[in-house]
């Protein structure tokens, strides 16, 4: 996989912006935006379009999505047997189709979302051919496993994503653009998927994706996007709408 380096996107982004080009994202995260039709342009701000695409698209893959995607959590056991058994086996049969035939890495958290490694626990399996277990022999008695859930990392193949709407529920106007996951679900009840596998945030005036804008901010699928102005060299926050990707 190939990345674009840092002066190259620098480059092309300062001619992009003083020709007053202003990229718009497709819709579906994945693929490089394309240029808004009342805008002016040159050719050298198209000769640079195209490899801002490319670059855009480069970015994107190495950024944020560079092993194709996450399923959902998983949580079938709990501690009070022998042990938290997330296996694949068994998660394969509680869910069936979920999870792809050769995944490609796994993360375990407790069920209040703290890593293996702060949850302290003596974990016996952790790998992408058997899953996820901690045995409560294992650990310095009277001591029991924490309860965990388990997600996986799949080959993009696999990466069916479908889109809620476009959530906008929050404007800039007083300490930030909160669109948080927590507000959207408590706002639009039994609207957005238990685990989102993936978010695209875009600007809702000029459709620019927020990962372009340059603004400081909290994004990723778990939290939905937070801006907070007092983040912001210029004090305020542009105003973000959001969208998640759930499983099919
Ligand atoms: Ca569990
Ligand atoms: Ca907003």
């Amino acid at each position: 996989m190939v990345c674009f380096s840092v002066v190259t996107v620098t480059a092309c982004v300062s001619k992009s912006l003083s020709s007053r080009t202003v990229f718009r994202g497709t819709g579906d995260g994945l693929n490089p935006p394309h240029r808004s039709s009342h805008n002016h342009s040159t050719e050298k701000s198209r000769g640079c379009l195209s490899i801002f695409a490319e670059v855009y698209r480069s970015l994107f893959i190495c950024n944020h999505d560079p092993i194709g995607c996450w399923t959902g959590w998983f949580d079938r056991d709990d501690p009070s047997g022998t042990g938290d058994w997330e296996t694949l086996s068994d998660l394969r049969n509680e869910y069936p189709g979920k999870i792809c035939s050769k995944p490609l890495a796994i993360e375990a958290r407790t069920l209040s979302g703290l890593t293996v490694a702060a949850a302290g626990d003596v974990i016996y399996l952790r790998d992408t051919t058997k899953g996820f277990v901690c045995r409560n022999q294992d650990q310095p008695r009277p001591k029991m496993c924490k309860d965990y859930r388990v997600r996986f990392s799949c080959p993009r193949s696999f990466c069916k994503v479908c889109w809620t709407q476009w959530y906008n529920r929050d404007a800039p106007s007083g300490t930030g653009d909160w669109e948080s996951l927590t507000n959207l679900r408590t706002e639009n009840p039994g609207q957005i998927c238990d685990s989102p596998m993936s978010i695209e945030a875009v600007t809702s005036d000029t459709l620019t994706q927020a990962v372009s804008t340059g603004q400081t901010f909290i994004y990723n699928q778990n939290e939905g996007l937070v801006c907070r102005n007092t983040d912001q060299e210029s004090g305020l926050c542009l105003d973000y709408k959001v969208r998640f990707g759930c499983p099919c």
